[in-house]
């Protein structure tokens, strides 16, 4: 599940889990940055601190690097073990937020996913979009304490959501857009049917 700040990513997550589990799916819900032990020490160093505390770089290598732990120790081994695995943010984001928002550029991005994961993408990716102040205001009604990226520029925010756009034009047999600017349950009722269609699974009412 991917998109930007306030999109409804953990709250989909959430109700996709509880349908799958409902239907007798085994699924494992995880998020990044984090997921493991060592990734949420990462995510904690990510997060915190000023808005300028990483360069770009530095910053996509720590994603991967939490990305890479939680890949072998987390949904590998579900993955293996024939679990399903939801999981709220994957590589897109660091395509999104440090390749278009950092403008580390998507060359350099894509690299250095080949260099970590090889070609290990998820079966399907639900990009929920929304407008960029939409999404702020959601964040910041929900707690006045923000973390690192929801204190960036909008402009930067801008950027990751045309960043998330693209990726999802670029691949569309793997990407979803939802308009997560709709009503909780229309958004709901979207996740459901496009699980339904891309995975081929029954999920119920
Ligand atoms: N990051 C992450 C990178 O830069 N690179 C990377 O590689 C990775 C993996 C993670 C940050 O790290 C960055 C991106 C992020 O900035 P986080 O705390 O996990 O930080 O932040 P987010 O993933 O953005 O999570 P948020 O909690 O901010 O947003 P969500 O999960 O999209 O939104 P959610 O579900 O918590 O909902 C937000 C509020 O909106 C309401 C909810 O009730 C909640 O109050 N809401 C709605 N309201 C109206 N209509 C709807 N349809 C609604 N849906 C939800």
């Amino acid at each position: 599940m991917e998109g930007i700040e306030g999109a409804g990513k953990s709250t989909h997550v959430w109700h996709l889990v509880a349908d799958l589990s409902a239907h007798g799916i085994d699924v494992v819900a995880t998020r990044e940055p984090g997921g493991t032990l060592a990734a949420e020490a990462v995510r904690t160093l990510i997060l915190s601190d000023a808005v300028d505390a990483w360069l770009p770089m530095s910053e996509a290598l720590l994603h991967y690097a939490a990305r890479r732990d939680h890949v072998d120790r987390l949904i590998a081994p579900a993955l293996a073990a024939g679990r399903w695995v939801v999981c709220d943010r994957f590589a897109d984001s660091t395509m999104a937020y440090q390749g278009y928002g950092q403008q580390l550029g998507t060359e350099t991005v894509a690299r250095l996913h080949a260099l970590v994961l090889g070609e290990l993408q998820p079966d399907l990716t639900l990009i929920l979009d929304l407008d960029v102040d939409v999404g702020l205001d959601r964040v910041r009604r929900r707690s006045p304490l923000s973390d690192r990226y929801e204190r960036m520029d909008p402009r930067f925010h801008r950027r990751v959501r045309a960043g998330f756009l693209e990726i999802a034009h670029n691949d569309p047999d793997r990407c979803h857009v939802i308009d997560a600017g709709a009503p909780p349950d229309a958004v709901k009722a979207a996740v459901r049917q496009a699980v339904r269609q891309r995975l081929r699974v029954e999920l119920a009412e």
